[in-house]
């Protein structure tokens, strides 16, 4: 990996949503300090910011790793307003999850007011293989029903496609067309959440 450079690069907002438990933290803490979480702690709201390189160009990840539980969910709003990009998870091993993921893309289209949006369909902890109730079948044929990209992730070390996942959502978010306004915003890399500096 080169230098990252010293001049303005993008930033990019990418937000992880999902239910409780899924692993949304697990996934971001692998992905950022590539350690796997073992136990669980629910989230309120963290977020995290680094340079990284993706298809040799460099950018800024702000990732905020937000909270699945319910009593949380009046944030929501604020933060799908904020996002430029979202990773939708749901745990292979909790059906409901699955489920609920209709939910949460309904939720950022409507609060983005557009038809679509970047968005990735994540479905995480693949590694336990016995206590799936998701099938590979349903998770593609639901990323099809949203028109959004399908991986398979396992948080769990080794990692599967942790990186993956967040690079693939940075490409949708750089096949979008995007207006001069918000390229200018993304450039100043404007923060509206609190973060840890890694
Ligand atoms: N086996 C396995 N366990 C995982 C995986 N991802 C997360 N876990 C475990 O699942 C539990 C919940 O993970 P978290 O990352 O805290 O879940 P979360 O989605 O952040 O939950 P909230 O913060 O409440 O929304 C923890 O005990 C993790 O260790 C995975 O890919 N495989
Ligand atoms: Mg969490």
């Amino acid at each position: 990996m080169s230098k990252p450079p010293n001049e303005n690069v993008t930033t990019y907002k990418l937000v992880v949503v999902g239910d409780g438990g899924v692993g949304k933290s697990a996934l971001t803490i692998q992905f950022f300090q590539k350690m796997f979480v073992q136990d669980y702690d629910p989230t309120i709201e963290d977020s995290y910011i680094q340079h990284y390189e993706i298809d040799g160009q460099w950018c800024i990840l702000d990732v905020l790793d937000t909270a699945g539980q319910e009593e949380f969910s009046a944030m929501r709003e604020q933060y799908m307003r904020k996002g430029d990009g979202f990773l939708l998870v749901y745990s292979v091993t909790d059906k409901q999850s699955y489920e609920n993921i209709h939910n949460f893309h309904t939720q950022i289209l409507r609060v983005k007011d557009r038809d679509s949006y970047p968005m990735i369909l994540v479905a995480n902890k693949v590694d336990l293989v016995h206590q799936r109730k998701v099938s590979e079948d349903q998770g593609k044929e639901l990323s099809t029903s949203l028109k959004i990209p399908y991986i398979e992730t396992s948080a769990k070390d080794p990692p599967l496609n942790v990186d993956a996942a967040f690079q693939e959502v940075v490409r949708v978010i750089r096949e979008q067309p995007v207006d001069l306004k918000e390229r200018r915003r993304r450039r100043r890399g404007k923060r509206d959440w609190r973060c840890h500096i890694l």
